[in-house]
């Protein structure tokens, strides 16, 4: 069994901050799981345009309000607490925050730990082939 209390994360390895997110990693590659566990904070008046080529990403918004809409048409999906996204398609996406929210999210292959989006929107692909635990 693990066991992970999110009041241990701040400030340390499994904590990314970003201008417009805050992502506490509960659940990392490294825990030898088929997925990852975040409990992200986005912060009030942001725009996050995403695009998790490489990973499927569950978001399930617990705090908050805002929307998220698919790119490049639509649609646009209000969120607010119990409201739930999965990005089964790849979907390129922009997340408007319209408060501070907090999100659980879950990816699949699992993160390593340090991603941050790069200039195209998307993580790294995480998949080691070395047969290591990806950190
Ligand atoms: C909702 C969302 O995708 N936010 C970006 C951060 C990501 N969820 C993460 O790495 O925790």
């Amino acid at each position: 069994m693990i066991v992970r209390d999110l009041a241990t994360l701040a400030g340390g390895e499994r904590e990314v901050v970003t201008p417009n997110w805050t992502s506490r990693r509960l659940l990392l590659a490294a825990d030898g799981l088929r997925f990852s566990l975040h409990d992200t904070v986005i912060e009030a008046g942001t725009q996050t345009t995403m695009w998790y080529r490489n990973h499927v990403e569950a978001v399930y918004c617990i705090e908050g309000e805002g929307e998220v809409e698919v790119l490049p048409d639509g649609p646009v999906h209000p969120l607010r607490p119990g409201v739930a996204y999965v990005l089964d398609g790849h979907e390129r996406h922009v997340l408007r925050a319209k408060t501070r929210m907090r999100m659980v999210c879950v990816f699949d292959p699992p993160c390593t730990g340090r991603e941050v989006h790069g200039p195209d929107g998307a993580y790294p692909a995480t998949a080691p082939e070395d047969g290591s635990r990806g950190e």
